[in-house]
């Protein structure tokens, strides 16, 4: 089946891809389509907007992510607002704003959450979710990933998730989650 990913963020088309290249699904991006603005408060909220907004302008089934940084000294924030947080105009910028936000805080525990929302043109959705605990770091470590991964170590490791492969970051991380069970739900017929 023909699957539109609906998201502008190429560090999770990447992510995507990888975790479903073996469905037999054709995989294809919103080829400058927009998407809404989040109006929602939640993530399931927001990931349905995009995902039915993409599933209604192509006819097709489309996936939409939803995610986020929960970190506990802030409350749970940026959460459903990690994408705009600070006003920033990159990912380095909004790392920077949220190491200042937590300067001398001892408690760096946080969490990310991932929701993904498959949804069909006929209004039917599928909603998978998965979260990775972990601490964030007092200043940026590797390359790889995007968003918050060069802070943010997960539990049960010693690197980054900017210090891991997309393989590596798919086998604990939220969004990793949330893709497998996408994928169990739909691997019915196929090898393992
Ligand atoms: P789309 O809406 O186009 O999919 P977006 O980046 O705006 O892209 P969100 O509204 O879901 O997506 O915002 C999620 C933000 O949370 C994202 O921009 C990152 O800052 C952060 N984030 C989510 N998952 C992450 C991950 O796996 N690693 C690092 N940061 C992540």
């Amino acid at each position: 089946m023909m699957v539109v990913v609906a998201t502008g963020n190429s560090g999770k088309v990447r992510e995507i891809e990888e975790a479903l290249g073996d469905l037999g699904w054709t995989l294809r991006g919103l080829d400058g389509l927009p998407l809404p603005e989040e109006t929602g408060s939640t993530y399931e909220e927001n990931a349905a907007l995009k995902a039915c907004a993409a599933a209604h302008m192509l006819n097709l089934p489309a996936l939409a992510d939803d995610s986020g940084i929960e970190v506990e000294a802030l409350g749970g924030e940026p959460g459903v607002y990690s994408a705009r947080y600070g006003n920033a105009e990159n990912d380095t910028e909004r790392n920077v704003f949220l190491l200042e936000r937590l300067r001398g805080q001892k408690n760096r525990r946080a969490k990310f959450v991932s929701v993904i929302i498959l949804a069909y043109p006929d209004g039917h959705l599928e909603t998978y979710r998965g979260e990775l605990p972990g601490t964030l770091l007092e200043g940026p470590r590797g390359e790889n990933g995007f968003g918050y991964d060069p802070l943010f170590v997960p539990d049960g490791d010693t690197r980054t998730l900017a210090e891991m492969t997309v393989a590596e970051k798919r086998a604990i991380s939220h969004r990793g989650q949330a893709l497998a069970a996408l994928r169990a739900a739909h691997r019915a017929g196929l090898p393992e």
